[in-house]
């Protein structure tokens, strides 16, 4: 927690925040009517403004906001509870190292029709955006100007489901897009580990970065973190809550209907 109050004390007026980047990119060659005019347009479109965190380390480049306020975000909870279905059977289970496991949490995957991501030897096929996810991609489409075609979505019914470290570097996500982390429901530590500080053969000392993702808050993990640094989510045994954790990202390789 403490690297994340450390690293993330910067004000919104951060250069480097979303809504900061996207004004900055077209700042040039403007006269000041149209930079007027131009931030009227930003501030209607980015109609919900969050202040942004920024959380930074060696090879590690995230942003952090409540996206949703509580009331927000424990509809869209109830929502959700009602309209993901989640895979069962062979579609829960994962392969690492040539084993087969069951995942420790129940996940779903939607998005743009056709569309398919493989990761832990799995390929999963989105299944058609719901009205629920349509709303929480396009408000993160708006708070951060980035568009995004698919959605994972795991479960956790209580701290004893997690998520083993692992980084989202999969060929077929656009590399420069971010992954875009919505939580909702209990509040989990999620920590992030180099990829040269991790277990006894590390070559490095480099401090994980630890963060708690609140009910309502949106991670941006911006490149080239997913390069360098791993991610989890560890159990935590006295939290008897469920979460929903969503990662809208942006999918460039072939559709399954391509060959
Ligand atoms: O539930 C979380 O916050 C972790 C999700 C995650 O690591 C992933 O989808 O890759």
């Amino acid at each position: 927690m403490k690297k994340f109050l450390e690293g993330g004390e910067k004000d919104s007026s951060d250069v480097n925040s979303p809504c900061k980047r996207i004004k900055l990119e077209s700042d040039e060659s403007m006269n000041q009517e149209e930079e007027e005019e131009d931030d009227q347009a930003i501030l209607a479109e980015f109609s919900h403004p969050v202040p942004w965190q920024k959380i930074e380390a060696e090879g590690l480049d995230c942003d952090y906001a409540l996206l949703f306020s509580k009331e927000e975000a424990d509809k869209l909870f109830q929502q959700l509870e009602e309209e993901v279905v989640y895979s069962t059977g062979e579609e829960a289970k994962v392969q690492v190292f040539g084993k087969v496991y069951n995942i420790p949490r129940k996940q779903a995957t939607y998005g743009d029709e056709g569309l398919t991501y493989t990761y832990s030897g799995v390929t999963r096929l989105a299944c058609p955006w719901t009205p629920t996810l349509e709303h929480i991609r396009d408000a993160v489409t708006k708070t951060t100007g980035q568009t995004f075609n698919f959605v994972l979505i795991n479960r956790y019914k209580d701290g004893q489901d997690h998520m083993g470290e692992h980084r989202d570097d999969e060929k077929e996500l656009d590399p420069l897009c971010p992954i875009a982390s919505v939580s909702l429901g209990a509040a989990r530590d999620f920590i992030f580990r180099h990829r040269d500080a991790r277990g006894k053969q590390s070559h490095r000392q480099i401090a994980p970065v630890k963060l708690e993702l609140a009910h309502g808050s949106l991670l941006l993990m911006n490149s080239p973190t997913n390069t360098f640094w791993y991610h989890s989510l560890p159990v935590r045994k006295k939290i008897i809550q469920p979460r929903i954790n969503l990662t809208f990202r942006r999918i460039v390789a072939k559709r399954n209907d391509q060959v």
